[in-house]
């Protein structure tokens, strides 16, 4: 008797857990994106590829669309250079971010750079501007 109604307690427990956690996991997730939406910028992380490199190393916008993107230099300070566009961020410090923006004219896959020596493997630190 009581090994039944201590799984009743569970399963209503599971159920419980379900019907508040998933919407609220849907609504927070939803925010997010809102938010992300917003501000319209697209966080890029830059380590030492000996500490991964790019994150994302692949990034997807529209031709035609205003792209922006905040490059953060994690662990050393970094560059960030997207030649096709006429896109170079200098170098940014530890820690520190900046912004850069452009609007990319023409479809294609367009390498982007870091342009401070920040690693033994600083020329292999290269992501990918796709645009569609
Ligand atoms: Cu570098």
């Amino acid at each position: 008797m009581t090994t039944v109604k201590r799984v009743e307690r569970i399963a209503v427990a599971v159920v419980l857990a379900i019907l508040v956690g998933v919407p609220g996991l849907v609504f927070s997730y939803q925010a997010l994106r809102a938010r992300n939406g917003q501000r319209g910028e697209i966080l890029v992380v830059a380590r030492t590829v000996e500490r991964g490199g790019w994150r994302p190393a692949r990034i997807v916008v529209r031709r035609g669309q205003t792209v922006k993107l905040r490059i953060l230099a994690e662990d050393v300070t970094h560059g960030f250079q997207l030649l096709h566009f006429g896109v170079n961020a200098g170098a940014i410090k530890t820690g520190t971010t900046r912004v850069v923006e452009f609007t990319p004219d023409r479809v294609g896959d367009f390498p982007f750079y870091c342009s401070v020596r920040c690693s033994p493997l600083h020329m292999a630190l290269m992501g990918t501007l796709v645009v569609e």
